[in-house]
């Protein structure tokens, strides 16, 4: 079969002829119906290098997968040959008290994952072929009623990783609060999506692109501004001086967190998401008071089943654009240009 390598770091992903994969004991091989193109797989392709993270190339790329049960290994039971599942991307050992409460992304027994920290299409190969190996079946949740693998597949990444950020700040979420999210791509959109479908908030969105902008207010933004637009006092006024409750920044440039601090409120938060490789000096009088800054990593298993019993009641939809697996190559130009609104879904 056909699969979209990365064969090593800063470098352009290939597609090469590679062995269709055989399920061992308690595996499972998916058949492809969608991988999601990430803009992590850019900085994959163009910003690491030996040594920066735990594993790496040659490995398949797509980490945001969804499909068909296709193989079942020795011992697996629960699945069936033909049934639509979403892969759930981060695989941790299974055994350690995070992996068992299903956040495979903070497993604490990384010597005892598949890969340290990573998954398919991080460092193992992943969904950009026509079938991908899942170590274990506890990795795969079937899809509910009303949702098909194309449209899933961002669900897994796309939709997940905002999913477990917004959810976290619940609690600051109430009617009256305020959260901004600052880059409407692959994730912002869902972003906003997940805060409308979820909370009371007002939403503020913030993108450098006319169409990305159009596109929160589509998705029921209530304000939307072009970064000359939106300085902190523009979004505090809308705020009523109090600043932004939560702040969501899926890009994670310099200025974008810039932008995060200087509009947040006291006892808010402001969360990274983007790996825009920007920096935020932290120092007392710098920040408002009990800003909470914080990264986050994709999201828990059980928060998949919730972000997909959402969308198959349609409160989530993933914008996505299709191309097939020979037109991947010029799918990560596409999303590196800034050509595509929402996410690219690779159908191999
Ligand atoms: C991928 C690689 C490294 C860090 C974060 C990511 C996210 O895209 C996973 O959702
Ligand atoms: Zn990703
Ligand atoms: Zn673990």
């Amino acid at each position: 079969m056909k699969a979209l390598r990365l064969l090593e770091w800063k470098s352009e992903p290939v597609l090469v002829d590679v062995a269709e994969p055989r399920p061992g004991h308690g595996q499972v091989v998916v058949r492809i119906g969608g991988a999601g193109a990430c803009h992590s797989d850019l900085h994959l392709m163009h910003d690491f290098a030996a040594g920066q993270l735990p594993w790496g190339p040659p490995f398949t790329l797509g980490h945001e997968n969804a499909g068909w049960v296709h193989a079942l290994g020795e011992g697996v039971t629960g699945l069936e040959p033909g049934q639509a599942v979403a892969v759930y991307g981060p695989w941790g050992c299974g055994t350690c008290p995070r992996c068992q409460a299903g956040a495979d992304t903070y497993c604490e027994n990384l010597a005892a994952a598949p890969v340290p920290g990573g998954g398919g299409g991080l460092g193992l190969d992943g969904g950009m072929a026509e079938f991908m190996l899942v170590p274990a079946a506890r990795h795969l949740v079937p899809l509910p009623a009303g949702l098909d693998p194309v449209t899933a597949a961002p669900l897994t990444d796309a939709a997940l990783t905002p999913y477990h950020a917004v959810r976290r700040a619940w609690p600051k979420l109430p009617p009256g609060s305020t959260a901004v999210v600052i880059g409407v791509g692959g994730l912002g959109h869902l972003a906003i999506q997940i805060l409308k479908a979820t909370t009371a908030a007002r939403i503020v969105a913030v993108d450098t692109r006319a169409d990305a902008r159009a596109l929160a207010t589509d998705e029921g933004a209530d304000l939307v501004l072009a970064p000359g637009e939106a300085g902190a006092d523009v979004i505090r006024d809308f705020t009523g001086g109090r600043g932004a409750d939560v702040v969501l920044d899926c890009v994670g440039n310099d200025a974008t967190l810039a932008l995060g601090a200087a509009c947040a409120r006291t006892l808010g938060e402001l969360t990274i998401i983007g790996l825009g490789g920007g920096t935020l000096p932290v120092s007392f009088f710098g920040l408002p008071y009990e800003l909470s800054v914080q990264t986050t990593y994709w999201g828990t298993r059980p928060e998949l089943v919730e972000v997909l019993d959402l969308a198959s009641r349609g409160l989530l939809r993933a914008m996505a654009t299709a191309f097939p697996l020979s037109e991947a190559p010029e799918a990560y130009h596409r999303l590196a240009a800034g050509e595509l609104v929402g996410r690219a879904v690779i159908t191999p």
